[in-house]
């Protein structure tokens, strides 16, 4: 496999104006007639050249007329074509066989498609790429009895009966838009209507179409989906532009959801959701992918990217977009702590990976390997500094100039910027960095008084990344709160960092004050600075954001295990200084805190978060480290949690439930006497965060309890596929030695497929990312059972294969031990005959 490099962009030799599709449904031989209209966009080209895979081809005519051709693998070549011309295609293609779940294909009986990245080339041959845009006719014909719905993109437009009880439905959709936003579905299912009035005075229909007996559980969704519309004209002037809005909710889906025009096609995972079955947590990731998909609408398809080298043009924007709808409706501080955990745990990770690229990068071998935390999560961090920088009414002036502009093309990065740029007059030259360096950059912090000033030096430091030029200074957006003695705010105040090294001063100071330092994470790089217990005790109790103040006792927790690594390896006794137990009381008793905030600080920094913080790890002494001071915590503040569990457990919202459960997790880690309150809250559950939160207290901590309620559970939701996830994610986060054999055991379960990607990241995919106890054992095993289903993942659906293979490939900062297993495992990867080109890229860069 080779790579594509974004320096080799050329424009289209053609371009197509229109499309018109007809689809004759057949499980494994669909026909596919495409008529396109085609002109030519680079004078002097000749050769028709078409993307194209796992087609079979039945004719091709120009004009009318059948014409010679000749077939390449993945392009279908037609020599000496027209200036401007009308091309018929027909294909046959096997939605049945189909496993990839690419193209179009078959979920639980009903066609539907997915064609983001490169998914459309796998319906029929065509200028399979976001910056040829066309108008789509679409005619769906199916047996009506098992069809009875035929969607697609658009307003539909006419619909009849045809011979032998089947039907059809023509669709027409007036937006031109590129091949990925196609979308098809075929099927029977239950729909959940309702409509929303425009602030223009139109009237949308609103449609979501879940599997039949599940309507009940389609209300969220469709809420989420109003709010989401009435937002989007609030905060960014932007509405909705056909007269109807479809959401088909599928099980066997790779992504999360997709975003096509006026179809979106969603993951049952965010969809499906009643009080019983869905945790908070699930009915929160509703409402934000819900917004997600409705916010592309305007960023990502009336303005698309020209390659795909510039997908974070539309996922940073629009991570961006749906952040900021989730913190507009529910807390800030609490979405900006979720939004700031990716980053930490998961984006550094890539970028000090074999992975590591720009938002924007700039070679690629298989796309669907870039659709990551870094193109999307750091890419909406890089939109939330230009926000900083500009601040709202800047950066709102430059979407407006940006639509302006853009609306109904195919652009770039830079054009994006040039539009925030020149509507508020702030040079992004600098700035525009980002874009092109990978890598985590790192912030050191020196400071210094005397005189009544306080001195902050800071100084960048960028990674140098190999295959990429020498990395430059960064303009960083760097937000400070000084405090004084009594915790009281002094100054709060955004430096511009884009030296390599500068010094702010702060005149007229009393006393040396303690510094609250990249506040709010105002840009996302790496903190150095040696903070004392006391600052990050002060801080907790005192700094003015409340995101400060949960990342002081990230910090201050931090620091108390690592301290503990470094007493068991110098054989000293490991302890807890009493003043971390004192400031994570003091949270735990403010009556004043998010209580969800509270529940964020009791989670105490994760295993895989402490590995992000330090070059290399000797993990069994951090796992050591890390347990006994939870065990200390909580043995400490069992009173105070009891307390806080029994004084929340006679209230009934999501902040309760999330405090109450974190108290609960820790009590149950404290001692095996909090089995009976587990119990207790396990068996008077009427809602899935209850039951979930004292599943998940008692298999950590591992008491006696566990077992028969894992097998309650599993009677009680053996049909219910969207909670089996849970249960088998529960399973494979168990750190005893017995997971691993359990975790094949699993693979046999009635509920578990290998062909549905929900079930395969929830066994398998979270004991890889999730289980760092077990899937890091010493003894390898843990690598080989990932290993073993990667092979058989690697040929039916190598999109997933290459999504759970990440933390395989993350293997830097593990002992030589660890490491030479991890690349052994790597080694047989990419010894298989028919390696994927999605395992390939990730293979053979983390072996480089
Ligand atoms: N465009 C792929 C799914 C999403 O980011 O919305
Ligand atoms: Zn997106």
């Amino acid at each position: 496999p080779t790579a594509k490099h974004l320096d080799d962009y050329r424009v289209s030799d053609f371009l197509i104006s229109d499309i018109e599709l007809r689809f004759e449904l057949a499980p494994a031989a669909t026909r596919v007639t495409a008529i396109s209209q085609i002109q030519r966009q680079q004078t002097g080209a000749t050769e028709l050249v078409l993307d194209g895979e796992q087609l079979e081809l039945e004719r091709v005519a120009v004009d009318g007329r059948d014409v010679a051709y000749r077939l390449e693998p993945g392009k279908l070549i037609i020599a000496d074509v027209p200036e401007r011309f009308s091309l018929e295609l027909v294909t046959l293609i096997d939605p049945a066989a189909n496993s990839s779940l690419e193209g179009l294909y078959m979920s639980d009986g009903a066609y539907c498609t997915q064609c983001e990245a490169e998914g459309f080339r796998r319906i029929t041959y065509f200028l399979d790429r976001p910056d040829v845009l066309a108008r789509y006719k679409v005619r769906i014909e199916a047996p009506k009895a098992e069809f009875p719905f035929l969607l697609s993109n658009g307003n539909k437009v006419d619909a009849g009966e045809l011979e032998g009880g089947r039907h059809f439905v023509s669709w027409e959709d007036p937006f031109p838009k590129p091949s990925y936003l196609f979308a098809l579905v075929a099927g029977d299912f239950d729909l959940l209507q309702d409509s929303f009035i425009t602030r223009s005075g139109r009237n949308v229909a609103l449609q979501v179409f879940v599997d039949k007996g599940n309507l009940h559980k389609a209300h969220h969704a469709m809420a989420s989906l109003k709010k989401s519309m009435a937002w989007d004209e609030s905060r960014f002037g932007l509405e909705y532009d056909l007269d109807i809005y479809m959401i088909v909710a599928v099980d066997f889906f790779n992504m999360g959801a997709m975003e096509n025009k006026g179809l979106n096609i969603f993951n049952t995972k965010y969809v499906l959701a009643d009080t019983a079955s869905a945790t908070d947590e699930d009915y929160h990731g509703i409402e934000s992918v819900v917004g997600h998909e409705y916010f592309h609408n305007w960023t990502g398809n009336r303005v698309t990217c020209r390659d795909w080298f510039q997908l974070s043009l539309k996922e940073g924007l629009t991570v961006f977009r749906d952040q900021e709808f989730s913190s507009d409706l529910g807390s800030r501080a609490v979405n900006r702590i979720h939004a700031i955990k990716v980053i930490k745990n998961q984006q550094f990770a890539e970028d000090a990976g074999p992975m590591a690229h720009p938002i924007r990068p700039q070679s690629v071998i298989e796309m669907n390997n870039f659709y990551t935390v870094t193109v999307y999560n750091k890419g909406a961090e890089v939109i939330r500094m230009l926000h900083t920088l500009l601040g709202e009414a800047g950066f709102q002036a430059g979407m407006k100039l940006y639509f302006e502009r853009h609306d109904g093309q195919a652009v770039t990065c830079d054009d994006f910027v040039a539009a925030m740029e020149d509507a508020s007059g702030i040079d992004l030259r600098q700035f525009r960095r980002w874009y092109s360096q990978a890598g985590t950059p790192v912030v050191t912090v020196s400071d210094s008084f005397d005189n009544g000033c306080y001195r902050l030096k800071l100084s960048q430091q960028q990674p140098r990344i190999k295959g990429l030029s020498d990395p430059l200074p960064l303009h960083i957006p760097f937000d400070v709160e000084l405090l004084g003695e009594g915790g009281q705010s002094l100054i709060n105040r955004v430096l511009d960092l884009t030296g390599e090294e500068q010094v702010f001063e702060f005149p007229n100071l009393a006393q040396r004050p303690v510094p609250s330092l990249l506040q709010n994470f105002s840009a996302p790089v790496k903190l150095k600075y040696d903070f004392s217990t006391e600052q990050l005790v002060t801080l907790m109790r005192h700094a003015g954001s409340e995101v400060a103040r949960w990342e002081a006792s990230v910090e201050l927790f931090s620091r108390a295990i690592w301290g503990n690594v470094s007493k068991l390896a110098a054989g000293d006794a490991m302890g807890v200084d009493s003043r971390v137990a004192d400031a994570l009381r003091a949270v735990l008793l403010d009556p004043q805190l998010d209580r969800e905030l509270v529940a964020e600080v009791l989670a105490l920094p994760s295993i895989n978060s402490l590995i992000e913080q330090v070059e290399t790890v000797e993990l069994d002494a951090l796992l050591a480290a890390r347990r006994f001071v939870v065990e200390e915590l909580a043995s400490e503040l069992a009173d105070e949690l009891q307390a806080r569990y029994r004084e929340q457990s006679v209230l009934d919202d999501a902040p309760a439930r999330a405090l109450k459960n974190a108290c609960l997790a820790l009590l149950c880690q404290a001692s095996a006497e909090a089995e009976s309150l587990a119990l207790a809250q396990y068996h008077g559950s009427n809602n899935m965060t209850d039951t979930l939160g004292a599943l998940k207290a008692v298999m950590a901590a591992e008491l006696e309890c566990a077992e028969p309620l894992m097998a309650d559970f599993e009677r009680k939701w053996n049909a219910t596929p969207l909670v089996m996830d849970k249960w088998f994610t529960l399973h494979a986060m168990a750190e005893d030695d017995a997971v691993l054999t359990r975790i094949d055991a699993l693979s046999q379960h009635p509920a578990f497929s290998l062909s549905n990607p929900n079930r395969v990241r929830s066994l398998i995919g979270s004991f890889a990312a999730g289980n760092p106890a077990q899937f890091h054992r010493p003894d390898g095993r843990g690598y080989e059972l990932l290993t073993g289903y990667l092979i058989k993942l690697n040929s039916a659906n190598p999109q997933l294969a290459a999504r759970i293979v990440t933390p395989l490939i993350q293997f830097a900062k593990f002992d030589a031990v660890r490491q030479e297993k991890m690349k052994a495992c790597l080694g047989q990867l990419l010894a298989m005959p028919d390696l994927s080109r999605d395992l390939f890229e990730k293979v053979s860069k983390a072996l480089a």
